[in-house]
């Protein structure tokens, strides 16, 4: 039987790839075709994305692709969250989308809780406070120049399969990262909408994963756009292999993504205070999770210090001694980029966050490294045990995805201080998840989650770590 092929496009803010999913039998496997840089760029003022770049190298992606395999069923679109483009009435993008790491939605979030304070904010989207949540994002357009002529908001992986099908629709994992979704009806809330005068019609309507969306001629023969979990987070959750319902997660890139998978929404006064958010996952799954600092970090102290070679880098940091300085990484001093290995040092000087644990200034790139490893790590298991708490739930193991996978200190750290093992990949959850929801969206692959995870299970090569 030959393989089926499914096109995922998977874009974080720290790159981009087009692969192939190869879907055969029980096995899924995926072949890159194409990666691409996704930088930040400071234009008009602000922080954005390159938007018709990124667009460029989807289609220059999607292209290739089809040429290797233009038996191609579908292509599935996923990228990071909350980002949006607004488009005016004859659909064209009136501005490169403003990125998440840009500081304007942070300056108008006390304008914003004094029109609906942030408990009830919570009790209508179940989300974590992220001072760059969509609907901070439009408080501060509203007062900016392009408002008037908006027509559209359109979340960033819904602007790129717009591009490519001519139809407007806002994927609902994503939507769900706006702020303006009602995490029990899983509606946009007209009661937020109207309170934060924002008028209905500027949200296009829902989608659930698993839909059509329309049909692309940009390959040369027509092409399905099968709409997935295009956030990005709710792919890696499809994306995990776990064959038990008792597993934490870490989706780990350039954020990590920690929690559970839960039936239904935690809106307790308990889950809000620790700042957990309820996102909307495939098939109506809640991602109970909360966003703890990532790659980024890391990511941000090897472009100050000329990228030095990763591996070196960490095989320095792994044969340091354990109980050094630890920070909180999820300051929110260290959003924004630049300067990071100072910014680090800072925050060790001047933090209480370390328990006690040396507190000595990081000074060589090793031990910045390993200062924010340990930092990670440490936040996973707490955060993991906090979730635990606030759901009754067991956690037995942790599945650890994405990017960070690859990192053997991460992954051993945190199984030490989570105490229970971790079973590290696949890299690539993301698109493997974004693959698998087409699949089976197009007949290729089972109907549940689970049996979807058990396909994974089977197909990847896995690494596990037991707490010492
Ligand atoms: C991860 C992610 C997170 C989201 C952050 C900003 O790539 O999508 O889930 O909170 O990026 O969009």
């Amino acid at each position: 039987m030959a393989a089926r092929v499914f096109a995922a496009v998977d874009i974080g803010a720290s790159g981009g790839r087009v692969m192939a999913g190869l879907v055969e039998g029980g096995s899924v496997s995926l072949r890159p075709v194409h990666r691409f840089a996704n930088p930040l760029v400071e234009t008009a003022g602000s922080l954005r994305w390159d938007f018709d770049h990124l667009h460029r190298e989807m289609l220059r992606g999607l292209r290739r692709l089809a040429r290797a395999c233009p038996e191609v069923e579908s292509i599935g679109i996923d990228t990071w969250a909350v980002d949006f483009g607004l488009l005016d009435a004859a659909g064209e993008l009136l501005a490169p989308p403003v990125a998440y790491r840009d500081g304007a939605a942070a300056q108008v979030v006390d304008d914003v809780h004094a029109t609906v304070p942030p408990e009830e904010l919570f009790a209508v989207n179940g989300l974590q406070f992220l001072p760059f949540t969509t609907l901070y994002q439009l408080a501060a357009q509203q007062r900016g120049l392009l408002w008037d002529r908006a027509a559209h908001v359109v979340l960033v992986p819904d602007l790129l399969a717009y591009r490519l099908t001519g139809r407007l629709r806002t994927e609902l994992t994503n939507a769900s990262t706006t702020g303006l979704l009602d995490v029990r009806t899983r509606r946009w809330s007209d009661e937020l909408l109207r309170r934060l005068d924002i008028p209905r019609g500027l949200l296009p309507d829902l989608e659930t994963p698993g839909t059509v969306r329309g049909v692309t001629g940009a390959l040369g023969a027509p092409v399905p756009v099968t709409t997935v979990g295009s956030h990005d987070t709710a792919s890696a959750v499809v994306g995990i292999p776990a064959t038990t319902d008792s597993f934490g997660y870490v989706s780990c890139g350039t954020w990590s993504l920690v929690g559970l998978e839960l039936p239904a929404p935690v809106l307790t006064p308990d889950a809000r205070a620790a700042n957990f958010t309820n996102e909307i996952g495939v098939d109506g799954r809640v991602r109970f999770l909360r966003n703890v600092g990532g790659l980024w970090l890391l990511q941000e102290c090897l472009r100050e210090w000329n990228s030095p070679d990763i591996d070196d880098l960490l095989a320095a940091a792994a044969a340091l001694p354990p109980g050094g300085p630890v920070i909180d990484v999820d300051d929110p001093a260290l959003i924004a980029p630049g300067n990071m290995p100072a910014r680090i040092a800072a925050a060790v000087r001047d933090g209480d966050s370390d328990g006690g644990r040396g507190g000595r200034v990081p000074r060589t790139p090793a031990a910045l490294a390993r200062c924010i490893v340990d930092s990670l790590a440490l936040a996973y298991a707490h955060t993991l045990r906090r979730a635990a708490d606030l759901t009754g739930r067991k956690v037995e193991g942790i599945h650890l995805v994405g990017g960070g996978s690859r990192n053997e200190l991460l992954c051993r750290l945190t199984a030490n201080e989570a105490g229970v093992p971790v079973v590290a990949g696949p890299v690539e959850a993301t698109a493997l998840g974004n693959v698998l929801v087409q699949a089976r969206a197009h007949g290729a692959a089972p109907a549940t989650l689970e049996d979807l995870r058990e396909h994974l299970a089977r197909a990847s090569t896995l690494r596990r770590y037991e707490p010492t």
